[in-house]
């Protein structure tokens, strides 16, 4: 080996048994073969050889390079095994303790619940088409029938977006009906489920961002029967068995005639408990037969296509089915809260 070579390898493993610790390990190692190292360093001196010694000089810088790559990762080895046994004589070691566990991610149960009414809807030819949560200030209201100066728009107040045109973030699903019916041709059904706000004065039952699900019906001859079948179908789904439902008269502008359904108290059975203050009924989903007005924004003829139409809200259905008694629980972020309704 050139003279020069065996100076260096010398000097490289006084220099490696020297080194304190990994990190002047590492110095070294990139002293001796970074890419402005000393044995790289070497092959500066190939152009001053003959010709014919050039080939075996190369080789040979390159295996010393590699022993000393080895020698080096085999020496900063030994040092971190050293530095770990001395760790584990000063600073003591439990082997009694417990490994880190991994922890497993599970559904919302919002988004179950989600799933499964999307489940029941699309096992009865419904498609779940996805609209925007940032909506045009037409679309949330006046094609819902709602015009500026009526009083329903201070039921649904919310959050409005800066910038050019009128927008603001929806304060329900209903704008999909209009949107649905200028994409798909009649008849057709689908739900559309999703995140709604509004400025609202928060309390265990109200959130300023919540879910809910419209399911629309578009077809030549729509009745309320219809729709009552529907919704028993619907909640039977849900609940997994028969529910005994009513209708009282609600006001929706986008509705005519516009309905409140409630089922029967699953908790008293209609007895009377605090869940249904008293009244053996709980409130579950607005619903009614959608308003020409809405049909004609929609594109339609209204003397021709009729239709249903219904607003549930997934967090109130899943407090009804966990037991949960603070809405703001379902959002909230807390860990623990999701954990334990994710393992129901
Ligand atoms: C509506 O939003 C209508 N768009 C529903 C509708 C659709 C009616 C189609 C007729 C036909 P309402 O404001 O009542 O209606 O809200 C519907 C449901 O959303 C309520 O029954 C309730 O379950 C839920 N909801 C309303 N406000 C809140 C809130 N602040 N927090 C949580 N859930 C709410």
């Amino acid at each position: 080996m050139h003279d020069k070579m065996n100076e260096l390898k010398t000097e490289a493993l006084a220099a490696m048994a020297q080194a304190p610790d990994e990190t002047a390990l590492r110095d070294q190692q990139v002293r001796f073969l970074g890419k402005k190292g000393l044995v790289t360093g070497l092959m500066k001196e190939l152009p001053s050889l003959a010709p014919e010694a050039r080939a075996s000089f190369g080789k040979e810088v390159n295996e010393l390079k590699q022993e000393l790559e080895a020698a080096f990762e085999e020496a900063v080895r030994q040092r971190h095994h050293a530095s770990l046994m001395k760790a584990l004589e000063t600073e003591g070691f439990d082997p009694t303790l417990p490994g880190l566990r991994q922890e497993q991610g599970a559904i919302h149960p919002l988004s179950k619940i989600q799933e499964e009414i999307e489940d029941v809807f699309v096992s009865m030819g419904f498609i779940v088409p996805d609209y925007p949560e940032a909506e045009s200030e037409f679309f949330n209201f006046e094609a819902a029938n709602i015009p500026a100066t009526h009083p329903a728009r201070d039921m649904q107040d919310t959050f409005w977006l800066e910038g050019p045109g009128s927008y603001l973030l929806r304060t329900h699903t209903t704008p999909g009906q209009v949107r649905a019916m200028r994409e798909f041709k009649p008849p057709f059904k689908a739900i559309f489920p999703g995140k709604v706000y509004r400025y609202e004065a928060v309390d265990a039952s109200h959130e300023h961002t919540f879910h809910q699900v419209e399911g629309l019906l578009i077809d030549r001859d729509v009745s309320v029967a219809n729709l009552i079948h529907s919704m028993k179908t619907l909640l039977r789904e849900i609940f997994k068995r028969d529910m005994t439902i009513r209708l009282r008269p609600g006001y929706f502008p986008f509705v005519e005639p516009g309905f409140e359904l409630d089922i029967r108290c699953t908790v008293c059975e209609g007895a009377g408990c605090p869940v249904c203050k008293h009244s053996g009924w709980v409130e579950l989903l607005p619903c009614g037969l959608v308003h020409p007005a809405v049909i004609r924004h929609g594109g339609l003829d209204p003397e021709v296509w009729k239709g249903w139409a219904f607003g549930l809200g997934l967090s109130r259905l899943v407090m009804m089915r966990y037991g949960i008694n603070d809405i703001r629980q379902i959002l909230g972020g807390d860990l623990r809260f999701a954990a334990q309704l994710s393992r129901i």
